[in-house]
């Protein structure tokens, strides 16, 4: 790894401790480098407060460094006064000598014209570091920008012989508790959390987050011709709560009602959701809704438990036509990780 690399890479490292807390900006981590040493580091930590760059440079003792530091930095830094102020115009006040980006900021009132100011100002700047690498880190906010739709994460725990719950719909017991943990640990790191009709029906599920620590996301329940009286768990108003269906629209405290077009309902739901700053969902099922998305070609992950539990027979578990990315073992459980659009994100950057 070149040093570019490597300063590159604790940027991106950093950057990662905003996850679950920045959404839908991206995570962004900002390291600043002087004579080969680190003289200032941070990462945007919370949505709508302030930029990586403005807490790694508020970091450095002696400003007079920083003409003579290099600022590496995942994103490009921001060109416009947004909810926080330019980050180009901290880098320019402070004259640094040499600016080094992953990847380019899509926003579009971004893209591109912070390297441009940048420039102007007589600042070196490289771009394209750990591209790759940045591209995956950011993957939810890139989804957000470039498709105008939450990232979409499928999740599901089946038999070994390839159920996901029993014929009376029983589905628990099926992963073992290190693998629910993890669940947790997911659901936290998303905006928002989908199931269906049924799986609000048979399971009651409360859809928080219990076993990690960590904001619960936002409920999300399909029951298109509302169906769903208001007994179940979801309807508690604990937690932010979206219906999307046929029929109304509706605000009811912090349960909302949305009525979405039966024609292309689930890119109007998707697209509902990025409107309401929703970067990421994580969908938990029943079957059938997995295999709406699925169906669709609209999701970006599946994380796939398959325990050693055989039931013979059951509710089949959604099937995914293509190979694994990654496989690991959680307890007894085999975790399969799942990518759509893999070779697409790859040559996007031509
Ligand atoms: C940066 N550094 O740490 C982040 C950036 O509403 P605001 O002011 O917080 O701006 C949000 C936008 O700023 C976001 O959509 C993305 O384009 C950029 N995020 N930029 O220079 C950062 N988080
Ligand atoms: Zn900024």
């Amino acid at each position: 790894m070149s040093k570019d690399e490597q300063y590159m890479k604790r940027a991106l490292d950093i950057a990662r401790f905003g996850l679950g807390n920045v959404s839908p900006n991206p995570m962004v981590g900002c390291v600043i480098v002087n004579e080969d040493k680190i003289i200032g580091e941070a990462w945007h930590k919370k949505f709508g407060g302030p930029h990586a760059e403005v807490h790694a440079v508020a970091q450095v003792e002696d400003k007079s460094l920083l003409p003579k530091s290099i600022i590496y930095i995942s994103l490009e830094p921001c060109s416009y006064h947004g909810k926080t102020p330019a980050c180009t115009d901290v880098l320019i006040k402070h004259k640094v000598k040499r600016v080094v980006i992953s990847n380019r900021d899509p926003n579009p009132r971004v893209s591109g014209s912070g390297i441009q100011q940048l420039l102007e100002h007589k600042i070196e700047v490289k771009e394209g570091v750990l591209w790759a690498e940045g591209r995956e880190l950011n993957r939810r906010f890139f989804t957000n920008q470039e498709e105008g739709r939450p990232y979409v994460i499928l999740k599901w725990a089946q038999t070994a012989d390839g159920f996901i719950a029993k014929e009376n719909r029983d589905s628990k017991w099926i992963s073992s508790d290190a693998s629910r943990k993890i669940v947790h640990k997911w659901r936290a790191e998303e905006d928002a959390i989908l199931v269906g009709r049924g799986t609000v029906e048979y399971d009651n599920p409360t859809l928080n987050v219990r076993d990690w620590e960590g904001n619960s996301p936002v409920r999300i329940v399909i029951d298109t011709r509302l169906k769903l009286d208001n007994s179940y768990l979801i309807f508690d108003k604990q937690i932010n709560t979206i219906v999307y269906n046929y029929v109304k629209d509706q605000i009811r405290e912090n349960l909302i009602f949305r009525r979405i077009n039966k024609d292309n309902f689930l890119e109007g739901m998707l697209k509902d959701m990025n409107e309401k700053g929703l970067g990421s969902i994580i969908v938990e099922g029943g079957t059938e809704t997995l295999n709406y998305f699925i169906d669709a070609g609209l999701w970006d992950e599946a994380r796939v438990f398959v325990s050693p539990a055989k039931f013979e027979r059951g509710i089949e578990a959604p099937k995914i036509i293509q190979e694994a990315e990654s496989k690991e073992m959680i307890a007894d459980d085999e975790l399969y990780i799942y990518r759509y659009h893999t070779a697409e994100n790859v040559n996007a950057r031509e």
